[in-house]
């Protein structure tokens, strides 16, 4: 079965998304996210300039042999930009492969391990009351998990609070980065009250997340950790720069509290260290950053052998096409540990038809053939791409910090 079209889609319904769609001899298409946040050109032109005219003629069925055929064959391995591309074609060569068989894709993976996909939902608030009523919206449309953010005293702006009536928070902004400015001793000392507070008007029957996003030490990380420790959060998320994998044996001397880590890895030797030594909880990459279903199922199989979990990362950077790919995903292996859903808003929703499902706290990909999304793309066609970038962060003195 010839491919004889593969094309690049770049939308933006609300926020920017790059989306490959792969056409073969039989009429049949399958869809790829190919979205890095704040680099969406640098995929797409390495898609369309150096990977499309490859999978012209290619047999659409031979998913192992194309990965390795882009990975091995691009002579320069793994990074963020090769192995969001990878996963583009890796994600719409398995939404058509489960099109052909007439099965869901996580059937093909090995069928339902669960009854759905168990998600946390992002609950902030620029003070402490405001992010305890944003947890009621949480809990009261049924999530049995919440990540809580909530502005740190003194500083302008702190990294994944949503502002006035908006429903997600939306760091990228802009033809120039934000600049933000970080406080350690000021975050430290607020974190646990706003856990404290959560679990005294909530209770703990829900699972608490927070995430940390890259701005501590390991040892700053180990008395976070430890001062959490009384409000049993589920996961502290990217406590450190985590290219320093061996900074975890740190962490780890100081705190029982769970580690995530993964969002900005693009491959399993990111992880490797981190994995085989049991230094984290959950692994957090996600099916577009870490080449596509093939490659994240090799990361979450050496996780499985070490007690890991999975935790992937879903913000709505990674577009409905990567949601519905974790999904599957999600449904179909063993270690699954709990999947991010920060809902896409319209007109993401219109331009990106999909039938999975929210119910009970638990998300269910759907039983349509394939990955059950589509990208339509007249709609695409209303929403032209929007140069904007992430945020840089700054310390109090002007030095370049990790954001
Ligand atoms: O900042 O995906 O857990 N979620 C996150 C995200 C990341 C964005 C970056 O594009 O950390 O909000
Ligand atoms: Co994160």
């Amino acid at each position: 079965m010839k491919i004889v079209d593969a094309k690049v889609i770049v939308t933006c319904p609300g926020r920017n998304y790059v989306t490959l769609k792969i056409t073969t001899e039989d009429g049949l298409t399958g869809v790829g996210d190919a979205t890095l946040n704040g680099r969406e050109l640098a995929v797409a032109s390495y898609l369309s300039e150096h990977v499309c005219p490859l999978l012209i003629g290619r047999d659409a069925h031979r998913i192992e042999d194309t990965w390795h055929y882009l990975y091995k064959g691009a002579y320069w391995r793994r990074g963020p930009v090769t192995m969001t591309a990878i996963a583009a074609v890796d994600i719409a060569l398995w939404d058509i492969k489960g099109k052909v068989a007439g099965l869901p894709v996580y059937q093909l993976l090995g069928g339902a391990a669960r009854a759905g996909v168990t998600v946390y939902g992002h609950a902030s608030g620029g003070d402490v009351p405001e992010a305890l009523d944003d947890v009621a919206r949480f809990l009261d449309a049924g999530y049995r998990a919440v990540r809580v953010q909530a502005a740190v005293p003194g500083l302008d702006k702190t990294y994944g609070i949503r502002s006035g009536s908006s429903l997600t928070y939306e760091p990228a902004a802009g033809v120039r980065p934000a600049e933000d400015v970080w406080d350690t001793g000021a975050y430290l000392d607020f974190v646990p009250t706003v856990m404290g507070a959560v679990r005294d008007r909530y209770g703990f029957g829900f699972q608490l997340l927070h995430d940390v996003h890259h701005r501590l030490t390991p040892i700053e990380a180990g008395r976070l950790g430890r001062s959490l420790e009384p409000y049993r959060v589920f996961w502290i998320e990217d406590p450190t720069p985590a290219e320093d994998q061996a900074a975890f044996r740190l962490i780890r001397q100081h705190t029982t509290t769970p580690i995530a880590v993964g969002e900005v890895f693009n491959s399993i030797w990111d992880c490797q260290q981190l994995i085989t030594e049991r230094l984290i909880d959950y692994i957090r990459t996600s099916v577009s950053h870490t080449g596509g279903i093939t490659h994240l199922r090799r990361v979450f199989g050496l996780a499985e052998l070490y007690g890991v979990r999975t935790g992937s990362h879903g913000a709505t950077d990674l577009s409905p096409v990567c949601l519905a790919a974790a999904l599957h995903v999600d449904m179909a292996v063993p270690n699954f540990g709990i999947q991010e859903y920060m809902s896409h808003l319209d007109p993401a929703g219109d331009v990106f038809p999909h039938h999975y499902s929210f119910s009970d706290g638990l998300m269910h990909p759907g039983d349509v053939p394939g990955l059950g999304v589509d990208i339509d793309e007249d709609q695409a066609a209303k929403y032209p791409y929007d140069p904007k970038y992430l945020p840089v962060n700054r310390l109090r003195d002007g030095t370049m910090y990790d954001w």
